[in-house]
């Protein structure tokens, strides 16, 4: 492999500061998974699945305490505080690194360093960037072989000898008191250390497509985002493309390989996590995923909700703090109606009822061209031409289903003005309403108003804006029991958005946007009564005011 020199000086550099006993540098073949595979699972970092079943599909099971992301533990270290914003966690980049030195140095001692370069998008697009980790951790480097592009490919896009982020993780003692997760965007550097798990430590996915990226889109005019990527195919085969952000664990992966309840009607797969979306020379937004897998969320996917899904995991496919069954099958809830007799639940003890057999955040690790629905121009180096997007959150209340914002800065927002219920896909509190504009608190590198400002600053350049759309799958009636059935059904949603964008779609003209006119939505076929549907699109101007006086709730 062809390495500049920046890159080999900062690799010394790190081994300098962690001191393994040896140092691999990726190339990405499928030998090297392999033999990454086989390794771990010799050591017990994996376990086998049933190979008939679940052919090429491994359990690995985290630390009991690094099951999740750690918020509370990941920074981004600017000169400035102010650039990072009132959202974000700051510490300046000298103390930042004081204190993450003690931690790193030495961490590496009698283990290798495994390099990786990786790319972010498809090879040959002028919108992909390149990221460099080092990581004494084997199921990271099994898990970036999935999620990224390895090897040559990465080395080759460089557009000068720096143009890479460079990325440090070092398992640690996986102990939260001594966990950090820092960003260092002047630097394009990150450093992790003390996690094993997820957006901690698959260092591509949150730190650098999201975090260190949404940086670099502000910075070159581009917008980086947590926002699935499908195309909505209508029975005469014409195929609008739409992003969606919606918070972790809020049916971004289903929805982003929805199987449509419609007749004719049939939804492609892009992307289920994160968007990387330029303007084109026409004035057109173009999105690419940045990632090559998917690390989905396990529990509640099964053939009802995710038939997409369950199909792809059947294979190639590393799980995470699932549980097992006792022929070597992964379980997780909801997966089946009831659980199977004699489960091995996510810490590897007989499963007792009552207590979770997968863990809440339990996860499956696959490769994107494994989906059935997989868009066959899902690497296109262009991109794809976007025409709406979707900001979605998890509401108990006061928020309907589906409505269109008036024009671009309303619908910014409206996106910068959700709110959601919390789930288990970060450690904490689950199910507390919390702001999550654009489903990026967690994301979002910089100042939150700079970003606000930053997608204002958008609209002057596209020649056909987007429509944008606010939907909640989750609102319930005075019962407690959801509204809409969501899942395959949401694709009625997404056709009344297509014919919105298409400048049909009846709408009703109300104070928060266009709501659907009675009738506008397709309900053939659904078994949903005009009370609950008027319920599911309610704007109730008092609950309005109420939650406004809330500061801002939406
Ligand atoms: C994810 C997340 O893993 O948002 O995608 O936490
Ligand atoms: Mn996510």
């Amino acid at each position: 492999m062809s390495v500049s020199r920046v890159a080999e000086q900062w690799v010394e550099a790190a081994a300098g500061l962690t001191g393994p006993s040896r140092t691999v540098w990726c190339d990405g073949s499928k030998a090297e998974y392999d033999s990454m595979i086989e390794a771990m699972l010799r050591d017990g970092t994996l376990s086998p699945l049933n190979a008939r079943t679940y052919p090429n599909c491994y359990l690995h099971r985290s630390h009991p305490q690094d099951v999740a992301r750690t918020e509370n533990l990941t920074f981004i270290c600017t000169r400035e505080r102010d650039d990072a914003g009132p959202t974000n966690n700051w510490m300046s980049p000298a103390d930042a690194k004081r204190k993450a030195e003690a931690f790193l140095r030495g961490a590496m001692r009698e283990r290798t360093m495994y390099v990786v370069p990786y790319l972010m998008g498809p090879a040959g697009s002028a919108m992909s960037r390149v990221g460099i980790m080092v990581t004494d951790s084997a199921y990271v480097v099994a898990s970036m072989h999935i999620m990224t592009r390895v090897g040559q490919v990465a080395l080759q896009a460089m557009r000068a000898d720096d143009d890479f982020i460079a990325g440090v993780h070092a398992l640690g003692d996986l102990s939260p008191d001594r966990r950090l997760i820092l960003h260092f965007p002047e630097e394009k550097l990150i450093w992790s250390v003390g996690s094993g798990y997820g957006g901690n430590a698959l260092l591509g996915k949150k730190c650098h497509a999201l975090r260190l990226g949404s940086w670099q889109a502000r910075q070159e005019g581009w917008l980086a985002e947590h926002m699935l990527i499908i195309g909505v195919e209508d029975p005469q085969g014409r195929i609008t493309y739409l992003a969606a952000a919606m918070p972790s664990a809020s049916g971004k992966t289903n929805l982003a390989m929805v199987e449509s309840r419609l007749p004719g009607w049939r939804v492609w797969t892009l992307g289920d996590d994160i968007a990387w979306m330029h303007v084109d020379a026409e004035g057109q937004l173009r999105a690419i995923n940045p990632e090559a897998g998917f690390f989905g969320v396990a529990p509640n996917t099964s053939p009802r909700t995710n038939p997409n899904a369950t199909q792809m995991v059947r294979s190639n496919t590393i799980f995470t703090n699932v549980a097992v069954t006792p022929s070597g099958d992964p379980w997780w809830e909801g997966l089946t109606p009831e659980p199977p007799a004699g489960l091995v639940d996510w810490q590897g003890h007989p499963w007792k009822p009552g207590t979770p057999a997968a863990h809440p955040n339990s996860r499956f690790t696959v490769a994107v061209h494994q989906c059935p629905s997989v868009a066959p121009n899902w690497e296109d180096p262009e991109g794809v031409p976007i025409s709406g997007l979707i900001f979605g959150s998890r509401r108990t209340q006061v928020i309907p289903l589906v409505f269109e914002a008036f024009d671009w800065s309303h619908g910014v927002f409206l996106g910068s003005a959700m709110s959601t219920e919390t789930t288990a896909a970060i450690t904490g509190k689950v199910g507390v309403v919390r702001r999550d504009p654009m489903a990026m608190i967690p994301f979002c590198g910089y100042n939150m108003a700079d970003y606000f400002a930053h997608w204002l600053g958008m609209q002057p350049r596209l020649a056909r804006p987007p429509r944008l759309f606010r939907v909640n799958w989750f609102r319930r009636d005075a019962h407690g029991k959801f509204l809409w059935p969501g899942y395959g059904d949401n694709v009625r949603v997404l056709k009344w958005m297509v014919e919105r964008i298409r400048g049909g779609g009846g709408a009703q003209e109300t104070p928060i946007g266009y709501v659907p006119a009675e009738g506008a939505l397709d309900l053939d076929g659904l078994d949903i009564t005009p009370a609950q549907m008027r319920e599911a699109l309610r704007c109730d101007s008092a609950e309005w005011l109420a939650a406004l006086a809330d500061l801002g709730e939406f």
